[in-house]
């Protein structure tokens, strides 16, 4: 085992969700770990050892990290030996992905490269994309062209919500544009990874993590399918799914207001930008998820033309349970369009919000607290299982017209 002192500095390019747990982790484990962002403000935060996205125990860990002196932050790249690129990878309104952050990152790195840095893509990528990464370094610094520098893709895998114990825990998949930056790649991560490390090329790697949020969203449409069918069918989907899951080879996941986040309702797109004709399934999948929140909102809209003067409580804003990130949520998206088509009075509830986000804001919804809404709302719509609302007592519930998205009646004491 090698001391402190003799630890391979690290570069980490992008302090969001996967940087920033990710150069905190390294930095607690000896590392001496430089983090930047373009944002000058994370960069500040982060210097004062406080955070700025939320993830439970990354407060604890980033501090200690800082102030141990083994993590500072800045606005651009210094010299390393190794670098990890944890850009976003959006994709752009025709839904072809968007690798404006990576290049712009590896840009910036090329300049403080020096031969035998290891380079590591973590950001989730179409397949070729870290081979563009060596090729944009190329262009910026011609000299380290050719594999003078390593190049890998490692791609992250970590959930929200249990990101610092997965980011040991996990196997990983390392792909290197060549043997030696594979293993390179391999043996870095070992050095603080405790699941196995496993070695692949970097094409593979690529397609390994879209296949993970891909395999996610087609079985989530599954289960999102079989809840509208059941629906006109008359028949409790929760229910079916538990009995057909207790086929020793049945799986079905859950059924769910939509597909949310930042990953699996946006990797599909990686696959099918890459094999347009090839991608059936993976395209109809995403068509059926980004339509359950239409059937929701149709659903709700229906229940509520039964009352005079609706009253109508959204029972969570955020992507998924126990998290507070509304981006590309469906639940938000469901109480929105609930209040534009004038469906009732809308009382949202999200106990990890002070505020309602703008596009809520501006139509006329209240933000209340949970006994609030269930004493004056006659129609509640629970969007989000987050733990408070999983010991609402049932019999509270069944004087209120209910129309349960996210399966949460099962979950009641
Ligand atoms: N959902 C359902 N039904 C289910 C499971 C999930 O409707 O049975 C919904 C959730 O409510 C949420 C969305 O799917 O809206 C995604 O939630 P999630 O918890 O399944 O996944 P993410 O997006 O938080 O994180 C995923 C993870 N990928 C896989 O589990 C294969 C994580 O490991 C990845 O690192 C992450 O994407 C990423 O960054 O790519």
């Amino acid at each position: 085992m090698r001391n402190s002192k003799e630890r391979p500095r690290v570069t980490v390019l992008g302090l969001g969700y996967i940087g920033l747990p990710t150069a905190s982790l390294l930095a607690t484990r000896g590392f001496s770990v430089h983090g930047v962002d373009v944002n000058p403000e994370v960069v500040d935060t982060i210097n004062q050892g406080a955070i700025h996205i939320v993830e439970p125990d990354l407060d604890v860990l980033v501090r200690s990290a800082v102030q141990s002196g083994q993590l500072r932050a800045g606005t651009e790249p210094e010299p390393a030996d190794v670098f990890i690129l944890a850009v976003p990878t959006p994709f752009t309104e025709d839904r072809e992905p968007d690798l404006g952050f990576v290049e712009a990152a590896s840009r910036a790195m090329a300049r403080v490269l020096a031969p035998e840095n290891l380079v590591i893509l973590e950001s989730t990528s179409p397949v070729g994309t870290t081979e563009r990464v060596a090729h944009w370094i190329a262009e910026e610094r011609p000299e380290l062209g050719g594999g003078a520098v390593h190049v890998a893709h490692c791609p992250e895998r970590v959930l929200p919500g249990q990101i610092i114990k997965e980011l040991v825990d996990n196997d990983r998949v390392v792909g290197g544009l060549n043997d030696a930056a594979t293993e390179a790649a391999a043996a870095f991560y070992r050095e603080f990874v405790s699941g196995e490390v496993l070695t692949t090329t970097a094409r593979t790697a690529e397609m390994a993590k879209l296949t993970e949020n891909t395999f996610r969203d087609v079985n989530i449409a599954l289960a999102n399918e079989l809840s509208v069918i059941c629906e006109r069918l008359d028949i409790d989907v929760w229910r079916l799914i538990e009995l057909a899951n207790r086929h020793p080879r049945v799986n079905v996941l859950q059924p769910g207001p939509g597909v949310g986040g930042h990953c699996i309702a946006v990797d599909p797109w990686f696959v099918v930008a890459s094999a347009p004709e090839q991608s059936r399934l993976i395209r109809t999948a995403r068509a059926v998820n980004d339509d359950k929140p239409d059937q929701v909102v149709a659903q709700v809209a229906a229940q509520a033309r039964r009352l005079r003067e609706p009253v109508i409580a959204c029972l969570g804003l955020a992507y998924k349970a126990d998290v507070d990130d509304l981006r590309e949520s469906p639940a938000l998206r469901i109480t929105e369009t609930l209040a534009r088509q004038g469906a009732g009075e809308i009382l949202a509830v999200e106990p990890h919000i002070q505020e309602l986000p703008e596009t809520l804001a501006r139509h006329d919804i209240r933000l209340v607290g949970l006994t609030e809404a269930m004493e004056q709302a006659d129609l509640v719509v629970p969007l989000v299982p987050h733990r408070p609302f999983r010991n609402i007592p049932a019999s509270q519930l069944q004087r209120k017209m209910v129309v349960d998205a996210c399966g949460l009646l099962r979950l009641l004491p």
